[in-house]
C-alpha cells in the first residue's frame, strides 16, 4: 500500500514539473488528490486494515499526503509568481517615453519688461503697490482734480459699470490710495493693466499696461523726475536712448511733462508706430499737484512729489521692435513663441 502512495507521489511530481498555468494544476490536483482518485480510495482502505496495521502505515500514508499538498502549494505559488512578473511586464511604464508632451509656456513680453522694470526701481528704493482695475471714479477721476464733467475726461473715455464704478483708464488710480495707505514719505512704482475707450490703430489699444510711480517727499522737484526717468529708460534698454522733454498737461500734475524717446522702430525717421513724428509718447509725468497731496491726507505745505505713468506696452514695442500694438491681444501664438 505504501508502494502504491509513493509511486502515486512520483507520478504528480513527474506530472507537475511541466505545468505552466494555474487551471492544468487544480485539475491535476482534483485528478489526483480529489475524493474520487486513486489515492483517496487508497487512504479510504486503510479502515479494512488490523489496528497494528493502520498503526505502521496510517502515519506514513499521512506523511506522503502532506508531501503532495506541499508540492502543489509551492507549484502553486511558483505559477502566481510568474503570472504576477508576466503582468508586470506588460504594464511597464517606460518613464522616458516622451507622450502628451505639453509645451511650456513662456512669459508675455510685457510681464517680462515690467518685472525687469520692478527689479530696477527695487534698486532705487521703491515699493511696489497693486490695486483694482474695477475702480471708484473717485480715484481714478476725483481725487486726481478730474470733477464730474471735466474736460480731461474726454482724453481718457472710458467704461462706467455703475455711476461709480468704471474700469481704470490709468494706474494713476493708485496715487491716492497709496498716500492714504503709506503716508510720506513715499517711493512706490504700481503695474498693471488700464482700459480704455479707444479707437484702435498700431499704437492705441482698449487694454494696455502702464506703470505708475509717485514719490513724496520733501523738496522734490522736476529733475529729480528727468534724472530718473532717464537712468530707468538706459537701463531698460541697456544703452543710451535719446529723450525729450515737452510741456503736458494733466490736472494732476503741475507742472505737467511729457518725456518722449526717439522711435526705435524708425531711428526717428518716422513710422506708423511713432505717428510719422519720429518720437514716442511714452512717458507722462509732472509734480504732484497739490489738490492731490491733500487728497492722500498729507499737507501740501509740508510735501511735495513727482508722478509718472509709463506706458508699458508701448515700451515693449520699442524694446523688441514691434509695429503694431493689437498683435499682444491677437491670440496667435506666433507673435507670442517668438519672446
Ligand atoms: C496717463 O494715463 C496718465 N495717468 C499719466 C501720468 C501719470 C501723468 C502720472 C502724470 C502723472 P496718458 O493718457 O498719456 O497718461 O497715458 C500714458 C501712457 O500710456 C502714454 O504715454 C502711452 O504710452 C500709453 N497709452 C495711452 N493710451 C494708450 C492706448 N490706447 N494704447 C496703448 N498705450 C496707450
Amino acid at each position: 500500500m505504501v508502494e502504491k502512495l509513493k509511486k502515486l507521489k512520483e507520478n504528480i511530481e513527474n506530472q507537475i514539473k511541466d505545468l505552466k498555468n494555474k487551471e492544468d494544476l487544480e485539475a491535476l490536483y482534483k485528478e489526483t488528490l480529489g475524493k474520487k482518485s486513486d489515492f483517496n480510495k487508497i487512504l479510504r482502505s486503510l479502515s479494512d486494515l488490523s489496528i497494528e496495521e493502520k498503526k505502521e502505515i496510517g502515519p506514513i500514508a499521512n506523511e506522503i499526503k502532506n508531501e503532495i499538498n506541499k508540492i502543489f502549494g509551492s507549484k502553486r505559488l511558483e505559477l502566481e509568481n510568474e503570472e504576477i512578473n508576466i503582468k508586470l511586464k506588460k504594464d511597464k511604464i517606460d518613464l522616458t517615453l516622451d507622450i502628451n508632451k505639453e509645451e511650456a509656456g513662456s512669459l508675455n513680453p510685457i510681464t517680462k519688461i515690467q518685472y525687469e522694470l520692478e527689479e530696477i526701481f527695487k534698486g532705487m528704493g521703491f515699493a511696489i503697490y497693486d490695486g483694482p482695475e474695477l475702480e471708484l471714479d473717485y480715484y481714478n477721476f476725483e481725487s486726481l482734480n478730474i470733477p464730474k464733467h471735466h474736460p480731461a475726461r474726454d482724453m481718457q473715455d472710458t467704461f462706467y459699470i455703475n455711476k461709480e464704478q468704471v474700469l481704470r483708464t490709468q494706474t494713476s488710480n493708485l496715487q491716492v490710495r497709496a498716500m492714504r495707505e503709506f503716508g510720506a514719505p513715499l517711493k512706490v512704482i504700481m503695474p498693471g493693466k488700464v482700459y480704455r475707450n479707444e479707437d484702435l490703430d498700431a499704437c492705441h489699444e482698449h487694454t494696455f499696461h502702464q506703470l505708475e510711480g509717485v514719490v513724496i517727499d520733501k523738496n522734490i522737484n522736476l529733475s529729480h523726475l528727468i534724472s530718473t526717468m532717464n537712468l530707468v529708460i538706459s537701463k531698460i534698454f541697456n544703452r543710451e536712448i535719446e529723450t525729450r522733454v515737452r510741456p503736458g498737461y494733466f490736472p494732476f500734475v503741475e507742472p505737467g511733462i511729457e518725456i518722449d524717446i526717439k522711435c526705435t522702430i524708425c531711428g526717428g525717421k518716422g513710422c506708423p508706430s511713432c505717428k510719422n513724428t519720429g518720437w514716442l509718447e511714452i512717458l507722462p509725468g509732472g509734480l504732484v499737484h497739490p489738490n492731490v497731496i491733500k487728497a492722500g491726507d498729507l499737507d501740501p505745505e509740508e510735501y511735495s512729489g513727482f508722478a509718472f505713468g509709463l506706458g508699458l506696452t508701448r515700451l515693449v514695442m520699442m524694446r523688441y521692435g514691434i509695429s503694431d500694438i493689437r498683435d499682444f491681444m491677437s491670440g496667435d501664438l506666433r507673435f507670442i513663441k517668438q519672446f
